[in-house]
């Protein structure tokens, strides 16, 4: 059945900046046109809507350095951060629906504000770990983890529009799934950190169910913690999901994508969840970005409470003859 006590606060994020394709701003309209709403409701799960978050329409500001569009990302991220905040004081799971990835930054930071200490899992063909010094496409949507990470603090140079960040992660309550193009810089970060990775190598070798559950395992050692899930559609294969701005081969098949949902929502321990990188604008036909649409809200209506094998709410009784 259901997850009767949890209830979902939607936020819709329509921010592309931390990248440089436009599209990916209509996805929240889109992934709540394709019902994700009422079929959380109709699996017995409380919805509310927050609307869209309003961003400042900043001019497109000089790069310090190869950093693009910081102004636009700090200020969206803040935003971000605040409106996270709100929906989590009212008790809610967050619902964040971008928007690129470089969102996250404000989301992770917001739940971390509202509740302390958590756990993330992220789930990505990319570990967004580059800092600002490292990447070498300068865009943030490749960066967010570093404004995060309490050890990465060192090598982060300031950024004015950066400044009210708090980082609010350490590296061992990170935990990545489905990784398939990192950086060579993301790589040496992965190792000095220690962070715990499982590449789609491991997915193949392990099997989905061993992945998810040594994740649990190694995210509750410590006590446990409430979980931010942030799933960027490209960490599913774009056989299943090529709407979207960096597609990669070798992804996660819908059943694998749909099982760390469902995992993840079990636990119980599920507070925030990001569903980032969706493009319609990415897609080469209707059917394309149907296909993304359509399995970014099946990951969703995973996450709080959608077994494949069935549902009904607890009240349910058989019709008397
Ligand atoms: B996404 C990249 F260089 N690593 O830093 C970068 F390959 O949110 C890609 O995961 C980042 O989609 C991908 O720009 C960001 C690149
Ligand atoms: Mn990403
Ligand atoms: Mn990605």
């Amino acid at each position: 059945r259901a997850n009767h006590n949890t209830s979902a606060g939607v936020i819709g994020a329509p921010f592309s900046r931390g990248q440089p394709r436009g599209g990916v701003e209509r996805a929240p309209d889109l992934i709540r046109a394709a019902g994700l709403l009422t079929r959380l409701r109709e699996q017995g799960c409380a919805v509310k809507d927050y609307g869209n978050v309003v961003f400042e329409d900043l001019e497109d500001d000089e790069p310090p350095g190869l950093v693009k569009r910081v102004r636009a990302v700090g200020s969206a991220t803040r935003r971000l951060s605040e409106a996270v905040q709100a929906v989590k004081r009212d008790g809610h799971t967050t619902v964040m629906l971008g928007g690129d990835h470089s969102l996250a930054i404000g989301s992770i930071h917001g739940h971390a504000a509202a509740v302390g200490h958590l756990s993330v899992v992220w789930v990505d063909a990319h570990a967004d770990i580059n800092t600002p010094l490292s990447s070498y496409t300068g865009n943030i949507h490749g960066q967010s983890m570093s404004y995060l990470l309490h050890e990465l603090q060192p090598k982060m140079p300031a950024l004015p529009s950066f400044s009210w960040i708090r980082p609010c992660v350490w590296a061992r309550d990170l935990v990545y799934v489905g990784l398939r193009d990192v950086d060579p810089a993301e790589h040496y970060i992965l190792k000095l950190l220690g962070v715990k990775v499982f590449s789609m190598r491991e997915v193949d070798q392990l099997g989905v169910a061993r992945v998810m559950e040594e994740t649990c395992d190694y995210l509750t050692a410590r006590g446990k913690k409430p979980i931010h899930l942030s799933y960027d559609i490209d960490a599913i294969d774009p056989s299943v999901t090529p709407a979207t701005g960096t597609p990669v081969a070798g992804g996660l098949s819908y059943r694998e994508g749909v099982y760390i949902a469902e995992h993840l929502g079990q636990t119980g321990l599920l507070s925030a969840v990001d569903l980032v990188e969706v493009n319609p604008l990415r897609g080469q036909t209707e059917e394309a970005v149907q296909s993304t649409v359509s399995t970014a809200v099946d990951l969703l209506l995973a996450c709080f409470g959608r077994r494949r094998g069935g549902n009904h709410p607890p009240e349910y009784r058989l019709p008397e003859p």
